[in-house]
């Protein structure tokens, strides 16, 4: 035998660097459902079926095109449940020439067949990931000698590399320049969604048989795990992702960039692509679905501030998260700029042991669709841990277990940098912290709470109010000097000694009262 290739439950790609060159004859695939990797995070039940029925149905469709894969179902009496241990079983059953593998996405996972290929000296190739538009010496090459690693100045980079939404100067210059004048469209992107909008469902996608095997595997194996199986309607193959992203275009893009800030208690996805999870496990491709918005656009089925905003979460967050997370791990996951140590409040696992209707909310829709958009990510789960000072390793840990998108790659800069500043600015240049007058502006949550976001003291006063500004007294030392908090810091100088007391008491009422 020549070559065994291992493709990993995020790699289900029939154009995986791995596969290409194979030669069905003389090369053999594995693949493996682990315990190891079902229990390193708190997966949500929903999570642990997207992952295994899409690792289930791609084994079926690429073994339909002749490749030879060997497959190790969860409950198979001889599964070794890790990487490693796996890898051997087979390498020294086969004993094929080379072991071939695309970079895992994750630093863990590279450290584990880094260290099985040294330990046990085995001829392998490590190949990079051609699903990402930015390799790694593009990155560092971005990185080198910056003090500050913009988004906009990357994305411009990966808008000139793609040529997305580009077009030349005119007839006689051939200069790249930005289709509509500008790189970004962002500030006509900011609008709360008014009660008479009623985003489209989702598209239903007819449960295959191998979904219902996987989730009455998954309860009974993971009955404690976090989340709902209820109603599970994600894409478990290429096909249907790609049914879902169609779906997309024509239903929802065209009001994308005007509502994607926007929050509201009866809405779950919004008009939001859902389709982050398809393309972390390889179900679609990232630029494939750049091109297909860019098309919509050339197309008139939709503005240009909806097609731009879509594709630079894409082209430009999605890429330079990845290059953060490799440029800057293992340590990146230690970092703790505020070196907040308080625990994750219970209610983050029970949405019904709080009364602040903005986490209540999300969390719910957490639980029910293992899927918040990135506004709730951002300025409410990720909020309320910054101002209530969570241990970063805390944070994490929700939010790499409880999204159906969340690897940590992609995961842990988004957390621990844009949410919670504790990467000292590398991802965001100011913390995204706000009191309830942020979230009174983008939700209809305020309306229905317990607490009243025009207080800011008191048993009934908006706990992210007066949270909001202990945070900026207790850190004015880190941050007092950033220009972005110029305005905030301005207004605190104003605050007689008396508030400034009052706003430190009641948050310490408030972190005893949720015993954090
Ligand atoms: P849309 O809003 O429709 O956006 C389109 C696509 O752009 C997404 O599918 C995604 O592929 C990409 N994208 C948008 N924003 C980002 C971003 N900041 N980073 C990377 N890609 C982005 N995304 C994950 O894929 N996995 C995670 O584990 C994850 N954790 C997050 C944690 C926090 C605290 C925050 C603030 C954001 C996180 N995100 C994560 C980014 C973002 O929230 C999700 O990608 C998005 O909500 C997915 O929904 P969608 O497919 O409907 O995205
Ligand atoms: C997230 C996940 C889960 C739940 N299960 C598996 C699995 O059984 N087998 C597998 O190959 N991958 C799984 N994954 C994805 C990995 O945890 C990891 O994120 C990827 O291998 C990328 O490094
Ligand atoms: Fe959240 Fe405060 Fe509004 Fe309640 S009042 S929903 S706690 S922001």
């Amino acid at each position: 035998m020549r070559n065994l290739i291992f493709i990993l439950g995020d790699q289900l790609s029939f154009n995986i660097s791995s596969l290409q060159d194979f030669d069905k004859k003389s090369d053999q695939i594995i693949m493996a459902e682990l315990n190891d990797e079902a229990n390193y995070a708190p997966h949500h039940k929903k999570k642990l079926v997207l992952f295994f029925s899409s690792m289930r149905r791609f084994k079926i469709d690429i073994e339909k095109q002749g490749f030879v894969v060997h497959y190790k179902k969860l409950n198979d009496p001889d599964n070794c449940h890790s990487f490693d241990q796996e890898l051997l079983k087979y390498y020294q059953k086969l004993r094929p020439q080379k072991v071939i593998v695309t970079e895992p996405s994750e630093y863990r996972v590279l450290q584990i067949f880094n260290n099985f290929f040294s330990k046990n000296n085995i001829d392998n190739e490590i190949r990079n990931d051609h699903r990402f538009i930015c390799s790694h010496h593009e990155f560092t090459n971005f990185a080198k000698d910056k003090k500050t690693l913009l988004l906009e100045n990357f994305y411009h980079l990966m808008r000139k590399k793609t040529r997305i939404l580009m077009t030349t100067k005119n007839s006689k210059n051939s200069t790249l320049v930005p289709v509509g004048g500008k790189w970004n469209y962002d500030s006509d992107n900011r609008q709360k969604m008014p009660p008479e909008i009623t985003p489209p469902k989702l598209l239903n996608i007819p449960r295959h048989k191998i979904v219902d095997e996987v989730i009455a595997m998954v309860e009974k194996n993971f009955s404690k795990n976090f989340g709902s199986l209820d109603n599970f309607n994600f894409a478990t193959s290429a096909d249907e992702a790609k049914q879902c992203f169609a779906d997309f275009l024509k239903h929802r893009l065209p009001n994308f960039g005007q509502y994607q800030d926007a929050m509201r208690d009866d809405v779950d996805f919004g008009f939001h692509s859902i389709i982050s999870a398809y393309i972390n496990i390889g179900l679609l491709d990232p630029l494939e679905c750049c091109k297909e918005v860019e098309n919509a656009y050339h197309e008139d089925k939709c503005d240009l501030a909806s097609a731009e905003g879509f594709i630079r979460q894409i082209l430009g967050w999605r890429e330079y998260i990845r290059g953060i997370y490799w440029h800057f791990s293992p340590k990146y996951q230690t970092l703790n700029y505020f070196s907040h140590n308080r625990k994750l409040p219970d209610f983050y696992w029970d949405e019904n042991k709080t009364q602040m209707n903005c986490l209540k909310t999300a969390i719910s829709h957490t639980r029910q669709n293992a899927y918040s958009h990135h506004i709730q990510r951002l300025m409410i789960t990720g909020n309320f841990a910054l101002l209530a000072e969570i241990d970063p390793v805390e944070v994490e840990a929700w939010y790499l277990g409880v999204y159906i998108d969340a690897i940590e790659w992609v995961e842990s800069p988004n957390t621990r940098g844009m949410a919670l500043y504790a990467d000292g600015g590398i991802v965001a240049s100011k913390p995204y912290c706000s009191s309830g007058n942020y979230i009174n502006k983008m939700s209809n949550f305020c309306k229905n709470c317990y607490y009243d976001v025009k207080q800011s003291s008191g048993e009934k006063a908006c706990p992210f109010n007066y949270l909001y500004w202990n945070f900026l007294i207790k850190n004015q030392e880190l941050l007092k000097n950033n220009g972005r908090l110029f305005y905030p810091y301005s207004n605190l100088k104003r605050k007689a000694v008396s508030e400034i007391e009052a706003i430190k008491e009641s948050s310490q009422n408030f972190f005893k009262k949720i015993k954090i």
